[in-house]
This record gives C-alpha cells, structure tokens and sequence, in this order.
C-alpha cells in the first residue's frame, strides 16, 4: 500500500465526461466518491483543494455544475487511476431549484442509487448555515439507499476556532447519524482526514469488489 506522507502532494488528474443522462455514464471500474450539497455550497472548490489544481469549474453563482462529471485520480508514481471523483450539481436554490430537481429523476437519482461502484457520498454543508430541509431529505435519500455518506462541513475558514467548535456541536445534534468533518476549501484545513476517509472508502469498496461470491 502506498503511504502519502506529504499531503500536500499533488495527485494526477484526468476529466473522464460529463454526464446528464444515465447513458452517458463511463462503463464500471474504479471506486467512485460523489460530492454533493446545495448549490454553492462549494462542491467543485473541495474537488479542487483535494487534488491541488483548479481541476472542476467554481462560481460565485449557484448552479455552476449541471452535470455530473466524472473526474480519474492517481497518485504520482502508481501506473493507473485508483479513484473516480463525481463533481454533482447542487440542489435547493430558489432560483434554479425548479431546473435542477426536474433534472433528479432522470440522472442525479439513477445514479445515487444504481451505481455499483459509487463507494462514498460526502454531503456538503455550509457551517455557517444552519441545516437545511433540503440536506435532511438528501440524507434521508441516501440512508434509504444504503449508502455510506460522510457530512463535510465547508467554508470553516469563515468562521473564528470558538465560533466553528459551536457550529460543529449544533450540526451534531442536528446530524446524530451523521459523521461531520469541518473543512475549509480555501485555507486546505481537513483535507488531510478527508482524504484519509476518501482512500479508506475506497479501498474498502476494492477489497469487496475483489471477494469471490459465492455460488451455493
Ligand atoms: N470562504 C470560502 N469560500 C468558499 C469555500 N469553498 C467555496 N467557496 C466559494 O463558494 C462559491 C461556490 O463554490 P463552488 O465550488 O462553485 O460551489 P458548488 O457547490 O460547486 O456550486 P454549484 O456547482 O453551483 O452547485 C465560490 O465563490 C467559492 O469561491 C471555502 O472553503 N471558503
Ligand atoms: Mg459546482
């Protein structure tokens, strides 16, 4: 197993597609994380801060990401891609919320809940915001289907250490399920345990891929 003792390691990176119908999705392989959250949140800017390159566009104007784009990762010096980042679009603006929840069932929700490979859902939040009716129904969604979902709380740079400590105890009572990273796309802070929660998901999702199934 590869050890990353500097984490500010660049990864290599490669756009694979984007995708706004079912059919377009690439063919199964690697373990894939999907990023998701409302719009703005700062989905595409935590792909970026993970991977150290302005890999998936940001805006200051919600509704950036309208397809759900498939990006390779791999680690410099490993011969192939180990990971799939899925960069979504956001949910639950008013503007554009009507747009985008007609666009749910036809690939977004397909996707969440039939993708074999699908290893990780982290679900953004702002931490300055309190929990949203909109962030509840997603996690409801996602432990319905079964999936492992990870709560990332984004824009902590925003906030004073005191300020962030009482943000994050709120959003554990409002998430008891929920495991609740704090992280900052714009100073790096978290990224090393949210990648260390990345691989460990994904590795996982290797090792069950590669157990026999049994036929009796
Ligand atoms: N201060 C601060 N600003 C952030 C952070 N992450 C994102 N932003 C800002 O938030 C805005 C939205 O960021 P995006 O990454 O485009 O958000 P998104 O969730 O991908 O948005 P959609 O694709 O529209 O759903 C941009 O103006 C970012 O610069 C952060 O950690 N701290
Ligand atoms: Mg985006």
């Amino acid at each position: 197993m590869l050890r990353i003792a500097n984490w500010s390691m660049r990864v290599l990176t490669q756009f694979l597609t984007a995708a706004t119908d079912v059919a377009q999705f690439p063919a199964l392989g690697l373990p894939e994380i999907a990023f998701l959250g409302r719009s703005n949140v700062g989905k595409s800017s935590v792909i970026n801060s993970l991977v150290g390159t302005k890999l998936a566009r940001t805006s200051s104007t919600p509704g950036r990401t309208r397809s759900i784009n498939f990006f390779e990762i791999r680690w410099p010096g490993k011969p192939r891609p180990e990971l799939i980042f899925t960069d979504l679009p956001g949910y639950g603006y008013a503007k554009i919320s009507r747009e985008i929840s007609q666009e749910w069932p036809k690939f977004i929700e397909p996707y969440l809940n039939e993708r074999a490979t699908l290893a990780l859902c982290l679900v953004l939040v702002d931490v300055n915001v309190p929990p949203q009716q909109s962030d509840l129904q997603l996690l409801q969604f996602l432990s319905a289907s079964g999936r492992d979902f990870l709560v990332v709380a984004t824009k902590s740079d925003r906030l004073s250490n005191n300020q962030l400590h009482q943000s994050m105890r709120a959003l554990t009572e409002d998430y008891p399920s929920a495991h609740i990273l704090p992280y900052s796309a714009k100073t790096g802070a978290g990224r090393e345990e949210l990648w260390k929660h990345i691989r460990q998901s994904a590795r996982q999702a290797q090792a069950e891929a590669e157990t026999p199934v049994s036929l009796d």
